[in-house]
């Protein structure tokens, strides 16, 4: 006899290993999801919630820590939909709110988002999805300057199609930490003549990189489908109204406080959870003012109120975000945080962002905000290739 180990995280080594011994390819695949290990924390949890929890996990053959406030659970899909499936009351049950927000945890983290519906398309996300950065400014951080001009903005929307974007974001207000925002006025001059010449002339979908709402609604009017909000809706209360009132498709980025005071606010003791609390949070409140589940995707904001150790963490526990349901995008383009890892300057940095948009997509990622497109679609077609396998 031999052993051999399968690939425990990877649910497919376990169903194609089961569909190659002749199981039925459909019971393979469930058999296979059902036994995949997942680990959640529960929080808060009442004192009162504790018992029940415990005693009902381990009927379900589901492990539990708890704590001060808060339990761990530990087991597979199958079990963990057992235990929320023991609510209702009875004096050996957990408690209904419980197990129906237990319940639509595991429902919400089995949709596998394939596509992303904007104002005007559905977009495809079964393979990587390159978004090519198109910063209207004089001052962002690393392309400051480069598409200031509207004819420079063409141009460079032209060359990112070839080099395969399927998505082009317009922005106009360089947000990284420190910067001073334009006042409206002057946001609106750079961005909305050159969405509508990108729209019309490139005919790909055109996102607008913007916290404000009438910079959102001029963009969309003239031709973007997806809003790209870097406070995830949260710094103009009248946001959230354009997006659902355009159907257009909208990035819920997470940052805390304000681009130019952000860096004081990274304080974390668990950062991937207090990210994925924290974006959970922004969606419901979009989803509560009407925005369709469909047109929202979800983004951990690299460099946005995080130290280069708080990055690499959310990367790595890209999960927590992935497990909410929606199609996640990555920004690492060029920021610090690599410089931190290579020691290399902000212009010599695409390398080491190809090699972080392959770490998230093997993560779960699915959309890439990058300056060089084709260096990262290089990359991101051999992650594609051993995901699709
Ligand atoms: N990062 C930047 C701007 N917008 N949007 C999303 N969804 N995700 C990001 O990570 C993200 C973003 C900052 O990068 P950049 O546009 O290159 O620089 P600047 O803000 O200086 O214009």
């Amino acid at each position: 006899m031999r052993v051999t180990a399968l690939a425990g995280e990877v649910p497919a080594a376990l169903a194609s290993a089961l569909a190659a011994r002749g199981l039925d390819p459909v019971r393979a695949e469930a058999l296979a999801a059902g036994g995949a290990q997942v680990a959640l924390l529960l929080e808060p949890l009442a004192d009162a919630d504790a018992v029940p929890l415990m005693r009902e996990a381990a009927a379900a053959g589901v492990d539990c820590v708890t704590g001060d406030g808060w339990a761990a659970l530990v087991g597979t899909l199958a079990r963990l939909g057992g235990l929320a499936r023991s609510g209702g009351g009875g004096p050996s049950r957990i408690p209904e709110r419980l197990s129906a927000e237990l319940g639509r945890f595991l429902s919400d983290r089995q949709e596998r988002p394939e596509a992303w519906r904007t104002a005007r398309r559905t977009i495809p996300l079964e393979r990587s999805c390159l978004v090519g950065i198109l910063n209207v400014t004089p001052d962002s951080f690393s392309d400051g300057g480069a598409h200031f001009a509207p004819a420079d903005a063409l141009a460079g929307a032209r060359a990112m199609r070839e080099a395969g974007a399927a998505i082009l974001d317009v922005g106009g207000e360089s947000t990284r930490p420190g910067a001073t925002a334009p006042d409206e006025a002057e946001e609106l001059r750079r961005v909305v003549p050159v969405v509508r010449a990108v729209a019309a002339e490139t005919g790909l979908p055109v996102s607008v990189d913007t916290r404000h709402s009438r910079v959102a609604a001029a963009a969309l009017a003239a031709g973007a489908e997806i809003v790209n909000d870097v406070s995830g809706l949260e710094h103009d209360p009248r946001m959230a109204a354009v997006v659902r009132d355009a159907g257009a498709g909208v990035v819920i980025m997470h940052m805390r406080g304000e681009p130019a005071t952000m860096d004081a606010r990274a304080t974390y003791a668990d950062v991937a959870a207090e990210v994925a609390a924290e974006l959970a949070e922004r969606r419901d409140r979009a989803c509560e003012a009407g925005i369709a589940r469909e047109a929202i995707v979800l983004d951990p904001g690299l460099g946005f109120a995080k130290r280069p150790e708080h990055n690499f963490a959310v990367l790595d526990r890209l999960a927590s975000i992935t497990a909410l349901g929606h199609p996640v995008m990555v920004g690492p383009s060029r920021k610090r945080f690599l410089g931190a890892a290579t020691g290399a300057p902000v212009e010599r940095r695409d390398a080491a962002t190809a090699a972080a948009c392959v770490a998230a997509r093997v993560r779960g990622a699915r959309l890439f905000r990058v300056h060089d497109v084709a260096r990262a679609r290089e990359a991101l077609a051999v992650a594609d290739a051993m995901l699709a396998s």
